[in-house]
């Protein structure tokens, strides 16, 4: 087994060289992967600290992101609670991981990275809830390119969770945790464009269907998804436009709302490289999965290929029972620490079969909410630049003068990429 994930992983990375452009672009931050892997986020812009946990006006993650060129840090932790939707501008590096306390959840509505290119997105929350507007997404990319969600938990969406579809180019979802689209809809996503979506790593759990629903071009692996529902785990397309998808190394389990296999509605457009995917399917508390056959049984009626896509793969590859244990012990926002939503979204996939439920209301049992959020004390940073006073004196930058955080070092990171990025390393 070892054996054949070290090979499959050696073939992993030659794959990615048909999708190099030959000068090596700079990584969205060290660890990206996949289609989104080179996006640029903030690195020509300026630093935006948001102050308060306001809706709106100065110093609010709202205004944060509204204005492009933007590396966005967090001076407080805490609940952020929004009433309209908010929308991010182009190349934005909103960095979750500098929130003092719990961290950062955003709730009440969705957010739109439509058009938002060069997006980096990292260790934040976003719940949506039954209070936001109808019809809409917690997250939704209809047009756009080079984007990366990183670490981030998204859930709640009233019609789809995390969506990615339309004219969207090379797009990265890893280490994410994408949960509990609300009833009626309950979705955890439609991942259709033609043009590159990378799913690494991520945990789906608790969504009636599309766990996500797939179109186009798009790499699926190392994924776990737990206890999805009648309407599917991962849909293969199910319509008439054509589909190219490498599904390699997840682990699907069934829980309490799983009433059909793991995966359906393939016809002969959609076709796949499938290889390794786990299935455990007895919800009787173990996890005693094994790998699918690979034939159409299996895999719906899709169109089986021999040979794995040349996308831009995972640096590493992980057998699906590694997979498992990589995303429950970190996926999602899990720096500083995980919430509550997201500790209990781990218990159900832990209980391998017997956790899980319904969601069609987030403030009632056995889910209370977005839960509380500690606000914590951000680090002593006397020039006010993004960089705590500690870190800049370690690193040899100068913690009276603000000008070093933009300033670009010798990796071609600015200073404060380097400092925001080593915080969860
Ligand atoms: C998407 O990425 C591929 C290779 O990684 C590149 O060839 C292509 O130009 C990118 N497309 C856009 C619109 O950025
Ligand atoms: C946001 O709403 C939650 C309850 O839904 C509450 O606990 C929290 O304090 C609110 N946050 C702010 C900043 O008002
Ligand atoms: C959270 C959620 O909506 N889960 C759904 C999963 O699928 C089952 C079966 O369709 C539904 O009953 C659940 O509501």
């Amino acid at each position: 087994m070892r054996i054949i994930s070290s090979i499959r992983a050696a073939v992993a990375t030659l794959l990615v060289l048909p999708f190099s452009s030959g000068v090596s672009a700079l990584l969205a931050f060290p660890g990206a992967e996949g289609f989104g892997r080179e996006a640029v986020g903030g690195r020509a812009g300026s630093v935006y600290h948001v102050t308060n946990l306001d809706d709106s006006g100065t110093g609010s993650f709202r205004d944060a992101v509204g204005g492009s060129n933007r590396i966005v840090v967090f001076d407080v932790g805490g609940t952020i609670n929004i009433t309209d939707r908010v929308v991010v501008s182009k190349n934005v590096y909103i960095a979750g991981q500098t929130a003092p306390g719990g961290g950062i959840t955003i709730y009440g509505n969705g957010l739109s990275w439509s058009n938002a290119d060069e997006a980096i997105v990292r260790y934040i929350r976003i719940r949506m809830g039954k209070g936001g507007s109808s019809g809409k997404d917690a997250i939704t990319i209809a047009e756009g390119q080079d984007m990366i969600f990183d670490h981030v938990s998204v859930s709640w969406g009233r019609d789809e969770t995390f969506s990615i579809s339309g004219d969207v180019y090379n797009v990265t979802v890893q280490d994410s945790i994408i949960a509990q689209g609300l009833e009626t809809h309950s979705c955890g996503g439609l991942m259709q464009t033609d043009h590159g979506v990378s799913l690494f790593r991520n945990l789906y759990v608790d969504n009636k269907t599309r766990n996500p629903k797939v179109k186009g071009m798009n790499d699926f692996q190392n994924n776990v998804i737990y206890n999805w529902g009648g309407g599917g785990g991962y849909i293969a397309g199910d319509s008439e436009g054509a589909s190219y998808a490498n599904i390699i190394n997840n682990y699907f389990i069934s829980g309490p709302s799983t009433s059909v296999t793991a995966f359906t509605r393939g016809n002969a457009n959609f076709h796949g490289y499938v290889s390794n995917n786990f299935y455990d399917s007895d919800r009787d508390g173990t996890l005693n999965g094994a790998a699918l056959c690979a034939s159409t049984s299996c895999y719906s009626a899709m169109d089986i290929v021999t040979e794995a896509y040349a996308y831009p793969g995972p640096t590493t590859l992980l057998s699906p029972a590694d997979a498992l244990e990589h995303v429950l012990s970190g996926a999602g926002a899990s720096f500083p620490a995980r919430d509550g939503v997201d500790k209990r979204l781990v218990e159900e996939v832990q209980s391998f079969g017997t956790l899980g439920q319904l969601v069609s209301d987030e403030t009632a049992s056995p889910m209370y909410g977005p839960g509380y959020v500690a606000g914590g004390e951000k680090p002593v940073d006397t020039d006010g630049d993004g960089i705590p006073d500690e870190w800049e004196k370690a690193n040899g930058l100068d913690y009276e003068d603000a000008s070093d955080a933009m300033a670009i070092g010798s990796e071609g990171y600015a200073n404060i990429e380097v400092y925001i990025n080593s915080l969860v390393q």
